[in-house]
């Protein structure tokens, strides 16, 4: 019988703050007067977790008792961001916990912006991890989320005269309240060495060298605090913390030379965007969290479990993109060589408990990694993935080669994921459609039944009931709370679209969001902004086929029509950039740069009465999001059609009563379904309409001679009329759209400027306007992240939440 200490909730704000108190002088060690902002936020954070221990203790022991089907969620990202005002809002405190720290004569706000962002990712397959990490918890779903718990997590940007500059991000110098080190759980993960064989299937592999992989859990606090689930993070620690023979001849750095060296693979996310760096510290990385999650995951099954046979039934593990797909071959190498099971028989557990899901149809990001690499960081695991293949083509002896998992010296780290899973899933039903239609067509035909679509989804406790409460109160007004666990109430707010007294509450919020943003971005240099301008905003990675270049361009072609037509009655815009580009991608850093330059020049442009404005805040990341989207008018989701997998941003804009200028990619197809296509903005090309533009090399002459306003700006950008002081720069920008307009850029400008006109328009009938933003929040629901886990929970994991 275990015993819970269970510290009792507060009552009132005067409870709440006597516990920070107790914390600030007991767990900080700081008095009242010594204290800084981050004493009282860790103070705070302290109290707060306090009281999501003994619940997650609670949650555990009720998925033991009731021997239920785990999921674990395999990830390389998790895109956390903060956390404190999250737990205290999912724990139904927020009002309190503002009230104590008030009362401590701390302001609420600052201490939480005292927080750093866990930026354990690099863009939507992170965070879309992190809101499945909510929703998992918020439905009561037991799981536990496994990653990697970088030292550094993706690297902060300055821009240094309008280019980016990275540096290291430190999230772990200050402490970090919320996890726990479990010293107690280390696993000895090995690289390299020699194989040799064993009884039938089995082998004996002795590692050349290896490293430990140290747990630390953070617990994830569902909404109401009803159930909580881990997040589990791996560190990579070193066998030895030093060599003592060496240290004791007087080489200090030798003797430390091995340590360092184990340490770095936790060291950095690597922060590639494009394509999967072909570097063995990157397989090292996976391969490092992948056996480290495997070998726990399996220990926590033996605990109750003798029969392996029953692995599928209790275990459900799900690779979030091909990161961790080295994992199949090692749960099989798990069951061969540990528990001495044939391979066949392995293989099929495996395959019944793994599933995989694709983030991208682009061929150039599914990972692939050298036959020679493989052989030399893991040789036994080649040697099973070799066997897997073999299988494969013997269970389909007339399979095209694209479906081989090893082919031309490569190890096709999709087709393995694919071959391995149960089930395979897209992440919006256009790119599931296309998967079967494209990557995957000739494993599909093979495996008609594998893959699903399970659209993704956002949590709206922080995505609207933290980030936005202005307008998370005026729904509680109208139709209660029930929505913040149940998205589909917001449906009951589509009659009040017609109600005056109703748009006018939305509109109030939306101005105040907008004065408080332009306050903050003025502290960050942006100048005076007119919060009743149209704010415009494109925040996402920066990378050619999301098309902020598209954007950029249609600014540019903007300002030359105000300057020729300065009486026109144009509407005050206000076009707000945010994103990172991977440090080795040139063609998105001088983007970057461009828009940064266009900028400037338009920013000084005084003709223009201020009604126009570009802004790019350095350093996007997931609290600069919470600021940014509850403030926005229109959302950019203007990518390629085909090339977004599905976006998770455009639902968070259309959360926050924002409209959409979009084409037909990834989910925006969905969110049109919902909203209605008289409420969304959607313009250019689609998929199918750009593969054919494609397929005999698209030619962008006619698109640029037949659009003067693009030709013009195309020539402004190559003649140095933005960069006079160095003329050539953009060339190479010139050059991409004339010759190698693989985005097809030029072919959407025309019905993006037309677009962009009819939003002008719109824009000045203010009423029309807050209908269609009513109606957008009404139609989110089906884009909670809860309604993701439970598809998730129905299609793939055959698992059942805690009800
Ligand atoms: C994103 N992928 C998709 N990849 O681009 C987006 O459409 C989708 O909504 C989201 O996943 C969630 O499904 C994405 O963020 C990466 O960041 C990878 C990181 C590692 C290297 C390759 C890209």
């Amino acid at each position: 019988m275990s015993f819970t200490h269970a510290v009792t909730r507060p009552e009132n704000a005067d409870e709440l703050a006597s516990a920070i108190l107790g914390h600030l002088t007991y767990t900080i060690g700081k008095p009242t007067d010594a204290a800084t902002r981050s004493d009282w936020r860790l103070a705070l954070t302290h109290a707060i977790r306090d009281l999501v221990i003994a619940p997650w203790f609670d949650s555990v022991r009720r998925s033991y008792a009731e021997d239920r089907k785990r999921v674990y969620y395999l990830s390389m990202e998790f895109l956390i961001g903060r956390l404190l005002e999250d737990a205290v809002d999912n724990i139904g405190l927020g009002d309190m916990a503002r009230d104590a720290l008030e009362g401590l004569g701390q302001d609420w706000r600052e201490v939480l912006d005292d927080e750093p962002d866990a930026a354990l990712g690099n863009g939507g397959l992170g965070r879309l991890a992190a809101c499945f990490l909510d929703s998992m918890s918020t439905v009561g779903l037991p799981a536990h989320g496994y990653g990697i718990r970088y030292d550094h997590g993706l690297f902060r940007q300055s821009f240094h005269d309008g280019w980016q500059v990275e540096e290291a991000e430190e999230w772990l110098r200050q402490a970090h309240p919320w996890e726990f080190q479990r010293r107690e759980v280390q696993y000895r993960i090995g690289f390299g060495g020699t194989v040799t064989p064993g009884e039938g299937d089995a082998a004996h592999w002795e590692p050349g060298d290896a490293v430990l992989a140290a747990a630390y859990d953070t617990p994830v606090p569902g909404w109401g605090g009803k159930w909580t689930n881990t997040l589990r993070l791996w560190s990579a620690k070193p066998e030895r913390l030093f060599e003592l023979d060496r240290f004791n001849q007087g080489d200090f750095v030798g003797a430390a030379a091995p340590a360092i060296l184990a340490q770095t693979i936790s060291r950095v996310l690597y922060p590639d965007d494009t394509t999967p760096q072909g570097k063995e510290l990157r397989l090292k990385q996976e391969y490092f969290f992948s056996a480290a999650s495997i070998r726990d995951l399996m220990r926590r099954f033996l605990i109750d479990h003798e029969d392996l046979s029953q692995l599928p039934d209790k275990v459900a593990i799900q690779l979030n993109d091909t990161h961790p797909a080295i994992g199949v071959a090692e749960l099989i190498r798990v069951l061969i060589d540990d528990h001495g099971m044939s391979f066949d028989a392995a293989f099929e557990l495996a395959r019944g408990t793994l599933h995989y899901t694709n983030h991208t149809l682009m061929p150039e990001a599914l990972e692939r990694w050298g036959w020679d690499l493989m052989q030399s960081v893991l040789p036994r695991h080649l040697q099973i993935i070799e066997m897997i293949d073999r299988r494969h083509e013997a269970e389909n002896p007339d399979r095209p080669d694209v479906t081989r998992i090893i082919d031309h010296g490569e190890i096709r780290m999709g087709n393995l994921a694919f071959i391995g899973s149960c089930r395979v899933n897209g992440v919006s039903a256009l790119h599931t459609d296309l998967m079967k239609r494209t990557v995957f067509a000739d494993l599909h035909a093979l495996h008609p039944d594998r893959i699903v679509n399970v659209t993704n989804g956002v949590t709206p406790r922080r995505w609207i009931n933290t980030c936005n409460p202005g307008l998370r109160n005026l729904i509680n007004d109208r139709i209660g709370d029930g929505w913040v666990t149940d998205l589909d109430e917001l449906e009951k707010l589509r009659p009040l679209a017609d109600e005056a007294g109703f748009r006018e509450g939305l509109d109030a919020a939306k101005r105040a969001n907008k004065v408080r943003l332009s306050n903050w971005l003025a502290d960050r240099g942006a100048g005076t902004l007119d919060p009743d301008a149209l704010f415009d905003v494109q925040i996402k990675r920066l990378h050619e086929y999301k098309r902020q270049l598209l954007n950029i361009l249609e600014t540019a072609a903007l300002w030359n029509e105000m300057r020729e037509h300065p009486d026109r009655d144009w509407p005050s815009r206000v076009k707000i950039f945010g994103g990172k580009a991977a440090p080795g991608y040139a063609q998105a850093k001088l983007i970057i740069k461009l828009i940064n330059d266009i900028g400037a020049k338009i920013n000084a442009d005084e003709s223009l009465r201020g009604r126009l404005k570009v802004v790019y805040p350095a350093n996007y990341n997931v609290s600069m999001a919470e600021k940014l989207i509850p403030a926005a008018d229109l959302s950019e989701q203007i990518s390629t059609a085909g090339m977004e997998a599905s976006g998770t941003g455009n639902m968070k804009f259309s959360m926050n009563g924002a409209l959409t200028v979009g084409t037909l990619d990834g989910a925006n197809v969905e969110i049109r379904e919902a909203v209605g296509p008289e409420n969304i903005f959607i313009f250019g090309k689609t998929a199918d309409e750009v593969h054919a533009l494609r397929e005999h090399g698209y030619d962008s002459r006619p698109a640029i001679e037949a659009d003067p306003r693009l030709a013009r700006v195309i020539s402004q950008i190559e003649s140095g009329e933005f960069s006079p002081g160095d003329p050539d720069r953009f060339k190479g920008i010139g050059d991409t759209l004339r010759h190698h307009d693989w985005f097809v850029v030029t072919a959407d400008f025309s019905a993006y400027w037309a677009i962009q006109r009819r939003i002008d328009d719109a824009w000045k009938h203010r009423e029309d306007w807050l209908r269609k933003s009513a109606i957008n929040i009404a139609g989110m629901g089906r884009f909670s992240s809860d309604r993701s886990i439970r598809n998730y929970a129905e299609r793939v994991w055959q698992a059942e939440t805690m009800e």
